[in-house]
C-alpha cells in the first residue's frame, strides 16, 4: 500500500523542524510536505516545501489536492508570551486556523493532529499531578484559545466522525530549534548560555515548577497518537502526556553537574504569572493506558543529550 501523504503546517518552527525530520526518517522525504508562513532556514528541509498561510483556506485546499494529502499536522500558533502581546492576532491564528482545518478535514476525510497544552489548565486546577478531567480554568489568551480548540476538536469529531487527535504538551525542550514565544523557552535557552557564557538569568523565579519534555519524546508521542488505531484514541479533546517536571533551581543544579561553574540568577518578568497558573505535573494515566505512551528521557538524561549536542557556536540563545 502507498504511504499517505502528510502535510506538517507550521513546519519551519520549534516542533516542527524535528517533526518533519523524523516523518521524512521513517515515511520518505517525498511523502512529508512541510508548510509555513516563513521559509525555512533549516537544513533539513530538503524534501517538498509549500509557502502556505493557514488563515488562507483557499491555498490550504490547492496544497491538499496538490499532493493528495491524507494527513495533516497543524502546528501553526502564537505561544504564551506572545500571544498575550497579540490577543487578536492570537485569537484569529489559533481559532480560525483550527476551525478552517477541522472544516477541511470533515469535507475531505483527513486525520488531524493539532497540539493543546498544559497552558489549559488555571488558577483552579489542582496543580500536583492535575487530572485528564478537572477544573479549567486559563487565564491566558493562548490557554483560553488551546482550551476552546479542544472543545471544537471533541465536537467536530462527536458531530462528523473527523479523525483528530491531539495532545495537552508540556514545555518542550530541545537544542536543533528555537522555542516560539512561549514561557517554558526558559528551559531551553539556559543550556546555549550555560555553554555559551557559563550564566543565565532566568525570567522565572527559582522554585517554579513545570511539567517538561525532551523533543524526541514529544515527537515520539505526535507520531505514536497519529499511528495509534483509531479505537485507542478514546479522548478525542485532547491527552494530558507527561515526562518529567522541574523547577529552574533544580535545572540549573543539573546543569552545574556537567559545567561546575554555572551560575544562574532570577529576573522574574510576566512570564511569571502565567506559569504560576499552570500544573506543575500531570496525570498521564489515560494516554499511557489507551495507545501505550511511555517517556525516555528524565532530566539528568535530558540534561546530558543537551549539552553533548549544544556547542558554543549554536545559534540558539536569549
Ligand atoms: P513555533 O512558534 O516555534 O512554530 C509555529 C510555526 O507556525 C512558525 O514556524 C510560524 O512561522 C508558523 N506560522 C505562524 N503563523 C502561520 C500561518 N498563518 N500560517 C502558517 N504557518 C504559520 O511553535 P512550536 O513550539 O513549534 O509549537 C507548535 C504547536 O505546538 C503550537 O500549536 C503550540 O501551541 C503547541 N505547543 C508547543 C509547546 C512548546 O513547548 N513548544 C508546548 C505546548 C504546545
Ligand atoms: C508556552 O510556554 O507557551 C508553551 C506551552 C507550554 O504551551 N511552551
Amino acid at each position: 500500500m502507498a504511504t499517505e501523504k502528510i502535510l506538517v503546517i507550521g513546519s519551519s518552527g520549534q516542533i516542527g523542524s524535528e517533526l518533519v525530520e523524523e516523518l521524512r526518517a521513517r515515511f520518505g522525504d517525498d511523502n512529508v510536505i512541510a508548510s509555513d508562513i516563513k521559509t525555512p532556514e533549516c537544513a533539513v528541509h530538503k524534501g517538498p516545501f509549500e509557502a502556505l498561510d493557514v488563515l488562507y483556506t483557499a491555498r490550504v485546499l490547492e496544497t491538499i489536492k496538490k499532493h493528495d494529502v491524507k494527513q495533516i499536522y497543524l502546528l501553526a500558533a502564537l505561544l504564551s508570551a506572545t500571544a498575550e502581546q497579540k490577543i487578536k492576532l492570537a485569537w484569529h491564528l489559533n481559532m480560525d486556523g483550527l476551525i478552517n482545518l477541522l472544516e477541511i478535514c470533515r469535507e475531505h476525510k483527513i486525520r488531524l493532529f493539532w497540539p493543546s497544552s498544559i497552558a489549559v489548565f488555571g488558577p483552579n486546577t489542582p496543580r500536583q499531578n492535575t487530572p485528564q478531567y478537572t477544573v479549567m480554568d486559563p487565564t491566558t489568551i493562548y490557554g483560553i484559545s488551546k482550551l476552546a480548540g479542544e472543545r471544537w476538536c471533541e465536537y467536530y469529531h462527536q458531530k462528523f466522525g473527523v479523525d483528530v487527535r491531539s495532545l495537552r504538551y508540556p514545555g518542550l525542550i530541545g537544542y536543533k530549534s528555537e522555542p516560539g514565544g512561549g514561557t517554558t523557552d526558559y528551559a531551553v535557552h539556559i543550556f546555549h548560555e550555560a555553554r555559551k557564557h557559563g550564566s543565565y538569568e532566568c525570567f522565572l523565579a527559582a522554585d517554579t515548577m513545570l511539567p517538561m519534555m525532551y523533543m524526541p519524546d514529544a515527537i515520539k508521542a505526535t507520531i505514536d497518537i497519529m499511528d495509534a488505531d483509531a479505537s485507542k484514541v478514546k479522548i478525542r479533546s485532547s491527552y494530558n502526556v507527561a515526562a518529567m517536571s522541574f523547577t529552574p533551581q533544580q535545572l540549573a543544579d543539573e546543569i552545574k553537574k556537567h559545567i561546575p561553574n554555572f551560575r544562574i540568577t532570577y529576573k522574574p518578568d510576566i512570564r511569571q504569572e502565567y506559569a504560576a497558573s499552570w500544573p506543575e505535573s500531570m496525570d498521564d494515566s489515560y494516554a499511557r493506558k489507551d495507545w501505550g505512551w511511555a517517556h525516555r528521557y528524565d532530566l539528568a538524561a535530558m540534561t546530558k543529550d543537551m549539552l553533548q549536542n549544544i556547542h558554543v557556536e549554536s545559534p540558539v540563545a536569549h
